[in-house]
């Protein structure tokens, strides 16, 4: 099916994993999009001409960022891809960053990647790309172009500035429930087109994709695909952030405490649905402005319908995924908000309760947390005793996930520390009884 939008193509490129190359290349790059909801459908997609892996072929990655017909670069690699601090300013203490200032022409992190196609297209003449974050980061594109320009400013100073007069980085806003790949989807898949395809890619019928109108050159025409175009995202990203993923990590954490796998599951759970309902309505909608035409009790109604869908199956384990990296963004900065506004942060403090107990007791299992302060998290997890003061003393120590000023903050420490003592041991009873108690 062809709903126009112009004469392009994607060249799409892995940091480091080759599994989407594998799979992808014996099929000529074509994939399946199969919509699981209501309604069902499958379709063969063929945007794709290649895909690279930057670790392994570096030199074609920045020969296609380089080559005069590429307009844009689009990047998703979640939030820890960003190699950020807990202010959002760039880590140059992360290794990959470490590694790639000193060696800024063989780079392997994507700010790197980014900085070092920049400087050649600055020193070729050519003309300057849009670079477009599609991750859940609150104002994404301004924190990759901070971090770009921090970069470039060590490395080529010249550069920095050439990409700070011209190059765009617009901020946008990204969602559509998309579980990762499993063999189910691809047992379907090959029942449903009778071919085999080694990637589909599943997701639910909602989507929605909000762009900054700001683009340096030629852009694809998304519009007609149903991408909305706008001067202001931030709300848009507060709303998602705030209460599609920050309800969606809390019925990870409390979920996978109770023994449930999916998202599905979670909300036939006679007790998490009215939960994140009322963590929506209370201590959530508050803090977000209404969307143009959309009221945010139906924007956030409308999440709980989708969380319903039985045709999706999405692990909560997906969800618990680099918690440390994610409750920052999707709960804490609504608790400062609260705070600050003199509103209740219970339930929300349940949340990263929970998180907290989820951590312990993988540890006490002897399970790595996926997690890129796994090492810290299990330290910390070893040594909890239960004592609700004293564990909450240790997470509060970590500086990427708490910042400064929350923990010194007294009503967040009480808050915090009577949500973790809620939930007990962490066992299904202890939540289950937590989430009886009217939160
Ligand atoms: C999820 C998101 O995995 C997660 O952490 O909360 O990926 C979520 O499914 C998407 O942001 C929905 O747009």
């Amino acid at each position: 099916m062809s709903i126009g939008g112009g004469d392009w193509g994607v060249c799409g490129v892995s940091l480091k994993s080759t599994h989407v190359q594998e799979a992808l290349r014996p099929q000529d790059c074509l994939y399946t999009l199969a919509v699981l909801d209501t309604k069902i459908s499958h379709r063969i997609v063929g945007a794709l001409s290649d895909i690279l892996i930057a670790a392994k072929e570096l030199p074609q990655v920045l020969d296609a960022m380089t080559a005069p017909a590429t307009h844009i670069f689009t990047v998703t690699v979640t939030e820890k891809g960003y190699c950020l601090n807990i202010n959002g300013d760039l880590n140059i203490d992360h290794p990959d960053i470490r590694h790639d200032l000193q060696y800024p022409q063989t780079p392997s992190s994507v700010i790197g990647i980014i900085a070092e196609a920049l400087r050649r297209r600055f020193v070729a003449g050519l003309a300057p790309p849009t670079v477009i974050s599609c991750d859940n980061l609150s104002n994404n594109g301004s924190l990759l172009a901070k971090a770009v320009l921090a970069y470039a400013d060590l490395t080529d100073r010249e550069a920095a500035r050439w990409i700070e007069d011209n190059v765009c980085f617009p901020c946008t806003m990204v969602d559509s429930i998309t579980p990762a790949t499993d063999d189910s989807l691809r047992e379907r898949v090959t029942k449903e087109i009778g071919l085999i395809d080694m990637l589909p890619v599943q997701r639910e019928a909602y989507t929605q994709w909000v762009i900054e109108n700001r683009f340096c050159g030629p852009k694809p025409e998304w519009e007609a695909a149903g991408a909305i175009l706008t001067d202001d995202v931030v709300p848009y990203e507060n709303a998602k952030l705030r209460l599609l993923n920050a309800t969606h990590s809390t019925l990870a954490y409390l979920g996978l405490l109770l023994d449930i796998e999916t998202v599905f599951q979670a909300m036939q759970n006679p007790l998490l649905p009215g939960f994140i309902e009322r963590m929506m309505r209370v201590e959530i909608a508050p803090t977000v402005d209404s969307l143009p035409g959309l009221k945010i009790n139906d924007y956030a109604a409308a999440i709980l319908q989708r969380y319903k869908n039985p045709a999706i199956k999405h692990y909560l384990s997906q969800i618990a995924l680099d918690g440390s990296q994610k409750i920052p963004i999707r709960i804490l900065e609504t608790v400062k908000n609260n705070l600050a506004a003199g509103r209740s942060v219970g339930r929300l403090c349940l949340a990263v309760a929970g998180w907290m107990h989820f951590v312990r007791t993988k540890t006490l299992r002897g399970e790595k947390v996926n997690d890129p302060l796994a090492d810290k998290l299990r330290t910390i997890g070893a040594n909890c005793t239960l004592d609700a003061s004293r564990d909450v003393a240790r997470f509060i120590t970590l500086k990427e996930v708490f910042g400064q000023e929350l923990p010194n903050n007294r009503d967040f420490i009480e808050a915090l520390t009577e949500a973790y003592k809620a939930l007990d041991d962490g066992s299904a009873v202890a939540i289950t009884s937590a989430l009886r108690s009217g939160l």
